[in-house]
């Protein structure tokens, strides 16, 4: 169980975490909720859909995005943390590689940092040793500028793994607990579709770290690589990338169309035989959500 800031993380089987772009150019549903009414809608629609995180981002990492200056990021992310902190019942992440950010959207509710940039920012890790919050370090080669130019490797598997070790070393020396951690091999970040495929073919390698992995795969140009679709009608190759991800040991997928997920993540728990007793409909608790125990540490 992660102590996410007052909320409760079970990722003792599989769960969906809720994508929220607070942006005017994230590459699925950019401008969507950028209204603050749109987002708050939108994040109780996914908890509805049996989301157990929503992750909240003001900074597109689409290939090519622009950066956005820290006083934008900060506008666009702390008021919508801060309004939904009263109204969920479940944690929100905060999607940043700004050490600012991380630091003002925990101190507004937020409950998990989700960094594309594995704490390399200055600063970042110091910041999040500080915060007492679960941080997935996500691997990407190069920066969402310039990622997708001609990413290289020999080995990516073996490569991104070194990364994971260098990273939670990095995160030991600062004093972040192990136990805080969560890893994401970052689909599409820096790596061609025989990259990606490599990498969710071989998931379970990453498992012998010992940290819960997260995988984010809907939508993305893989999917369309794959299946020909455009963006909104990856749902089915979105859907079939999660459940053969959760196979392989991944406990936090990172998608736009939850519903469709946590029904998808059911029925495939239910199948590995590893959700006796656990499933949605076998009466036993969520699991997710506002835990007593975690809020009176507080
Ligand atoms: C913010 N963001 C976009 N894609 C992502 C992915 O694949 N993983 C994580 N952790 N974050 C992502």
């Amino acid at each position: 169980m992660l102590n996410c800031n007052g909320f409760s993380l079970d990722l003792s089987r599989p769960r969906v975490m809720g994508i929220l772009n607070v942006t005017p150019d994230s590459f699925s549903d950019g401008g969507r909720f950028f209204d603050p009414g749109a987002a708050r809608e939108q994040a109780l629609r996914m908890e509805e859909e049996g989301a157990a995180v929503i992750d909240v981002g003001g900074e597109s990492t689409r290939p090519g995005a622009p950066e956005v200056p820290l006083e934008e990021e900060l506008r666009r992310v702390v008021p919508i943390v801060e309004s939904l902190r009263s109204i969920l019942k479940v944690p929100i992440s905060v999607d940043t590689s700004k050490p600012e950010v991380m630091r003002r959207a925990v101190a507004a509710g937020a409950g998990l940092v989700n960094d594309v940039n594995a704490l390399r920012a200055d600063g970042a890790v110091e910041t999040v040793a500080e915060l007492d919050v679960p941080v997935c370090l996500m691997h990407m080669q190069g920066t969402p500028r310039t990622m997708q130019h001609s990413p290289r490797y020999n080995d990516v598997v073996a490569e991104v793994k070194a990364f994971f070790e260098e990273r939670m070393a990095a995160c030991r020396q600062a004093g972040i607990a192990e136990e805080r951690l969560l890893l994401d091999p970052g689909f599409g970040f820096g790596k061609t579709l025989e990259h990606n495929l490599a990498l969710l073919r071989d998931l379970e390698k990453f498992t012998d770290l010992g940290r819960p992995l997260l995988v984010g795969i809907s939508r993305k140009s893989m999917i369309g690589a794959i299946t020909g679709r455009e963006t909104g009608e990856r749902l089915p190759g979105s859907l079939a990338a999660a459940v053969m991800a959760v196979e392989r040991g991944a406990r936090l997928v990172r998608v736009h169309d939850v519903a469709a997920t946590v029904d998808a993540l059911e029925v495939a728990w239910a199948v590995m035989d590893k959700g006796k007793g656990s499933s949605k409909n076998s009466g036993c608790p969520s699991g997710t959500g506002k835990s007593r125990h975690f809020q009176s540490r507080k």
